[in-house]
């Protein structure tokens, strides 16, 4: 498919996101101010908090139990490859030392750069590293009240009636993320967050921006969202992204039933985010965790359509990942020390999906997640004569094929001996060269 002409932007991006693809599995991390209401990072907003009041808890920032190189270990241990922190999210508030704003963490009691703490203690464990931008200030005095929903000081006719310099604002917002570029050796992600409305592409003055990044940082990848917004992927898409397009897409909470594919069905770079609760910031009354069995499938589930999987943890004020979230991580790292050779470097399979589960595949090693045993033997389709040897995953023992009672009535199937087990397993099998 159009192998004659290859637009030189998707070549750039396949070339970007091959580490990316085969990393699979990463951490994203939403820190800052709003850890201490403890009701989500949308509180100022939900709850149309003043500046003033936000204030306090810039003044009372105080994470006495900060140190990135423990959520690093937790990660790393968790079997996650990359990492992406809110550098500054939609409350304004910034983890950095920006020349542009007193509003940030050396200012705190917090006193230092935390961005560069978290980078440092990321690639000491081996983890790429990656920064999340909100498009969005809501602190800063020229972002508008644009949209009725988004802004806390919506409805506010004062505020809105105000003049707003928005080029000053954009200014400000391309300067800090030059800062981001520069300032902190080589970032391997840029997370942008978010377009809506009318807010997209140009109006962030994107090409700019991009090339800016780029330049800056030449094998950086970045996510679809100074385009895309919930009814709009954007033209990453298309036969020929915008500049502005990004380098892969990012499904908020969901995992797309056929993963994402460009207008001639060739799969584009996507990374579904996921939150542990149902909050991205910290929130203290958020017990609804996800069990770690739901979250390893939802993982499988992606590599078996071409994605990645961002799981969120949200550090509380102290600067500790909560403890409900650390002991998903532990199990799902359990989970990934036996099998992440069917998550790693592994992609949607050539055969279709299997009643009982998800394929994934590493070029001859088919790799079988069996969610829904069967009581007997398990068929798998169009698989006969095609597995040279079938394993356990985990311990590499043989599990034994078998050909039950008359094969010709179902000619197409192989089984293995599943057998009366009936537990959830991961195979491998061989397949020809
Ligand atoms: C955004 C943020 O507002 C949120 O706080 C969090 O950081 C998340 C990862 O990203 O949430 C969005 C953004 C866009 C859509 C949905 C949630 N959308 O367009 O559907």
């Amino acid at each position: 498919m159009g192998t004659d002409r290859i637009n030189p932007l998707i070549a750039e991006r396949t070339k970007n996101t091959e580490w990316f693809l085969d990393a699979r599995f990463g951490m994203f991390i939403h820190w800052g101010l709003y850890a201490i209401p403890a009701r989500g990072e949308w509180v100022r907003n939900n709850e149309r908090i003043s500046n003033e009041d936000y204030q306090i808890y810039f003044d009372e920032f105080e994470p006495v139990n900060y140190d990135p190189g423990v959520w690093a270990i937790a990660a790393k241990e968790a079997g996650m490859k990359y990492a992406v922190l809110t550098a500054k999210h939609h409350d304004g508030f910034c983890l950095f030392d920006s020349k542009f704003t007193n509003y940030k963490s050396t200012n705190t009691k917090a006193g230092k750069d935390l961005v560069q703490a978290f980078v440092e203690a990321f690639r000491a464990e081996g983890i790429k590293v990656g920064l999340y931008y909100s498009l969005l200030d809501w602190h800063h005095e020229d972002y508008p009240a644009y949209s009725d929903s988004i802004h806390p000081m919506r409805g506010n006719s004062e505020y809105k009636n105000k003049q707003h310099n928005f080029e000053g604002y954009l200014d400000y917002m391309h300067e800090q993320i030059r800062e981001l570029c520069m300032n902190y050796g080589t970032i391997d992600i840029m997370w942008f967050d978010f377009s809506y409305d009318e807010m997209r592409g140009e109006k962030w003055r994107a090409t700019e921006l991009i090339n800016m990044v780029r330049s800056l940082q030449p094998g950086i990848i970045i996510n679809n969202r100074l385009e895309a917004s919930g009814e709009f992927a954007g033209t990453i898409k298309t036969r020929n992204p915008s500049v502005s397009a990004g380098d892969f897409a990012s499904p908020e909470q969901v995992i797309p039933s056929k993963g994402l594919m460009d207008e001639d069905g060739n799969s584009i770079p996507w990374e579904a985010n996921f939150t542990l609760n149902n909050n991205w910031g910290y929130c203290s009354a958020d017990k609804s965790y996800k069990t770690s069995k739901q979250i390893i499938r939802k993982l499988v589930e992606c590599v078996s359509k071409n994605g990645n999987m961002l799981l969120n943890v949200g550090p509380n004020a102290k600067g500790e990942i909560p403890v409900e979230s650390l002991s998903i991580l532990k199990e799902i790292g359990i989970w990934m020390k036996h099998n992440s050779k069917s998550i790693y470097h592994c992609e949607k399979s050539q055969f279709s999906k299997p009643e009982w589960g998800y394929y994934t595949q590493n070029g001859k090693f088919l790799y079988a997640h069996i969610f829904d045993p069967s009581i007997g033997p398990l068929a798998l389709l169009g698989l006969i004569n095609k597995i040279k040897k079938a394993r356990l995953i985990s311990d590499g023992s043989e599990i034994k094929m078998i050909k039950p009672w008359n094969t010709n009535d179902y000619p197409d199937d192989a089984f293995i001996n599943f057998g009366p087990k009936g537990m959830e397993e991961q195979f491998t099998f061989s397949l020809p060269d």
